[in-house]
């Protein structure tokens, strides 16, 4: 049997490869039908399912991804030949994950801001999952930018909620992605959203110092810093990179293996063009800088699907694409030459 420690080192070599990022496909249920109802797709479990078996078992996209972060329904799922999804992606070479946090609800004097819910329960919840499949969690935070938000209070608590999971995951041999993510709605400039990053990551970086939570055996997603999504100016790639290598820098330690970004509302191509700036211009940072997207790997395939078996090799073949795109932008290789390829 190894130990806890051996088993966290091995999920993090099989996460943290050159050319390859996490796909997150762990939308709750209310997420998966927001996205599916935008697109006309009726959301049932057999609709998840098949929809998540389209993806795992696209051919060949174990070449892209190293994760896939699964919500709690899909891990006990089966495909069509009654393998467990799980399975499906661990055949292609993918480190299966697990969603374990339970939603935001509102702080109490937190001004607005939230909280993320389901520490109780969840080390008893973790075996189980552990039992299917899953060598990796994740929970995330959220932090919206207003004149008066993140509160001191919500940066504090947050922080804290998140180093409680972490621990709670290592002590039982999970890797734990550690998501803070500083919401892109609002109109608040590039500076706002660099400042509030910086004191997001600072508190977290502290609270994860303070219970114990072992860097090397844990992965970063984080936002990128961005202008918010109505302001009028938009940043392009090299600045975006800029402004978030440097918070980054300033509040990552060095022992923390890779930084996997969340798109957050980011366009396909901006994610990519945004990543792949990142991993062009600065060579020289201590972590690995690649991709845990959503909706900026599943939009396109997600669109074309449309919940038909007719549509599933078109689907695959964006989904196929997308990653690919990713994946070199993880190496700093990719061109948006690159989108015109079919
Ligand atoms: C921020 O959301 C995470 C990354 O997705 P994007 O790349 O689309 O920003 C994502 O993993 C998210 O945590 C899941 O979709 C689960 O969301 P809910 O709100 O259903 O917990």
């Amino acid at each position: 049997m190894m130990s806890v420690v051996d088993q966290m080192q091995a999920a993090v070599s099989d996460l943290v490869q050159p050319g390859k990022g996490i796909l997150a496909a762990d939308e709750s249920t209310p997420t998966i039908t927001k996205r599916f109802n935008a697109v006309g797709i009726e959301s049932q479990e057999e609709s998840r399912r098949s929809y998540r078996e389209m993806l795992l078992g696209t051919e060949g996209i174990g070449e892209f991804l190293s994760g896939v972060i699964l919500f709690e329904e899909t891990l006990g799922q089966r495909s069509a030949d009654g393998t467990p999804l799980p399975e499906v992606a661990a055949r292609q070479g993918i480190v299966p994950g697990i969603k374990v946090d339970k939603g935001l609800t509102a702080l109490a004097n937190g001004q607005g801001d939230k909280i993320t819910q389901g520490l109780d329960g969840l080390p008893e919840r973790l075996a189980p999952y552990k039992e299917q499949g899953a060598r990796f969690a994740k929970w995330r935070d959220v932090y919206p930018i207003t004149a008066n938000n993140p509160t001191r209070l919500g940066i504090a608590t947050n922080a804290e909620v998140l180093a409680r999971y972490a621990a709670i995951c290592q002590a039982q041999g999970i890797v734990p992605i550690v998501e803070p993510e500083v919401l892109i709605d609002g109109d608040h400039t590039i500076d706002r959203c660099a400042e509030v990053s910086e004191a997001v990551l600072n508190a977290v970086f502290h609270a994860l110092h303070r219970h114990g939570v072992l860097l090397e055996y844990m992965l970063l997603k984080p936002s990128m810093v961005v202008p918010g999504k109505d302001h009028p100016q938009k940043a392009n790639p090299a600045e975006v990179a800029e402004r978030t290598i440097r918070i980054l820098r300033r509040t990552v330690p060095a022992a923390v293996p890779s930084i996997n970004f969340l798109s957050g509302g980011q366009s396909p191509e901006q994610a990519t063009a945004n990543l792949n700036a990142m991993n062009q211009g600065h060579a020289g940072v201590p972590w690995e800088l690649s991709f845990s997207y959503a909706r900026a790997l599943q939009e396109p395939p997600m669109a074309i699907w449309r919940g038909e078996a007719k549509n599933v090799a078109a689907a695959q073949a964006a989904f196929y694409k997308r990653a690919k795109l990713n994946a070199a932008a993880r190496s700093g290789k990719y061109t948006e030459e690159m989108e015109k390829s079919s």
